[in-house]
């Protein structure tokens, strides 16, 4: 498979309703597409960064540039013998794992196409038809507001709820989303708003018998979240940590979470999000899939990776209108009345693209090759 042609496509959507987490509000969202060309045929990826670097150390523009002058120069040109070979050609570039995961999984997209099959295909997935889907409720302006909105999603039928949390935004809330609804699936991401100095605090949320506690430590610490495991009963699950399947194994191996997010753009694409997945599954630890936001491409994608076997939880990939008044692909992303997505059977990640659509929201795009 030769790389013939990389062209980069900056899009700019507004979303449906403003998603504010603890580190910021997001009411826009910049996307950058990656398309990839060769043998006649073209693959499609997203990048899952934000638009600052809150998150995560990276951002569009900061990805912009690193596809530009170092990850796609790496792979233009190339005869590749799989999409596997392009995370070691960029892995020289340290960090920066969204930017080249957009461009590794839009490889993986044009094998699949090359090859005639569905993308959870080639990825080696396939244990299941549908995915079980959760929603992700971010920070709201009130309380009242909180509870509407989990009321809308448990109708819809999906199968968990998700709430953000942060310091001032925490127990009390929770304590009147359970007093509300005492029987759902119900979990907390702090996305690494606390430290160890609030572990009391944390404890306090044992009370809530939640599925899970996200993230609720500093970014890049393993080892703090590790000793506050030890002190809770509800288990820690680790999303912005674990960047690699070694992050997976030192967490797991410190007792530092009992489950893991994975999130294809912040392992840097498939390859690694497969070996996360492989060392969790080894482990007897669950994993399920994050998302970022995304426009329907990485949506796509996300259904894809949540085929693999060990992806038991609901995980955050939910429909298109949830964030966007019209998506980039079609059909949208469409939830079934059980809260799940059925996987589609069509080559590559399975949907098509809205080519004028896309090109009415892009704000910039860049060829190479
Ligand atoms: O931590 O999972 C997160 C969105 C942006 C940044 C970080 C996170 C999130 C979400 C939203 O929770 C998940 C989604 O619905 O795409
Ligand atoms: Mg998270």
């Amino acid at each position: 498979m030769r790389i013939e042609r990389v062209t980069l496509r900056h899009i700019r959507m507004p979303l449906v309703h403003f998603f504010e987490t603890s580190f910021g509000r997001t009411t826009e969202r910049d996307i950058i597409l990656v398309e990839v060309a060769g043998e006649g045929a073209s693959g499609w990826g997203e990048v899952t960064a934000g638009e600052s670097p809150f998150y995560n150390e990276e951002w569009t523009d900061s990805a912009w540039l690193i596809l530009r002058d170092y990850a796609i120069p790496r792979v233009l040109g190339r005869d590749l013998a799989s999409a596997e070979d392009v995370a070691p050609l960029t892995a020289h570039i340290r960090g920066h794992k969204m930017a080249r995961g957009g461009l590794e999984a839009a490889v993986w997209d044009l094998a699949a196409r090359l090859a005639g099959q569905p993308l959870w295909k080639t990825i080696g997935g396939g244990a299941r038809r549908e995915i079980p889907c959760g929603v992700s409720i971010g920070i709201q302006n009130s309380v009242d507001q909180l509870l509407e909105k989990i009321e809308r999603e448990l109708a819809a039928g999906y199968q968990r709820i998700k709430m953000k949390i942060k310091p001032g935004w925490d127990v009390d809330v929770i304590r009147q989303v359970r007093a509300r609804f005492p029987a759902i699936k119900l979990m907390a991401d702090a996305n690494s708003a606390y430290t160890l100095d609030d572990a009391a605090r944390l404890k306090q949320l044992d009370e809530f018998y939640l599925m899970m506690i996200e993230q609720p430590l500093a970014h890049d610490d393993i080892i703090d979240h590790a000793v506050l495991q030890a002190k809770l009963d509800t288990p820690i699950c680790l999303d912005e940590c674990i960047r690699s399947a070694h992050h997976a194994e030192q967490a797991i191996r410190l007792h530092a979470c009992g489950i893991i997010n994975i999130k294809l753009g912040r392992v840097g694409g498939f390859r690694e999000a497969r070996r996360v997945h492989d060392v969790a599954q080894a482990a007897g630890v669950p994993v399920w899939c994050g998302g970022m936001l995304e426009s329907g491409v990485g949506r796509a994608h996300n259904i894809a990776l949540s085929t693999l076997p060990n992806f038991v939880l609901p995980g955050d990939v939910s429909a298109s209108k949830r964030y966007w008044a019209r998506d980039i692909i079609v059909p949208p992303v469409e939830t079934t009345p059980q809260g799940t997505i059925r996987v589609s059977d069509e080559p590559g990640f399975g949907y098509d693209l809205d080519r004028d659509y896309i090109r009415s929201v892009t704000i910039r795009e860049e060829s190479a090759g």
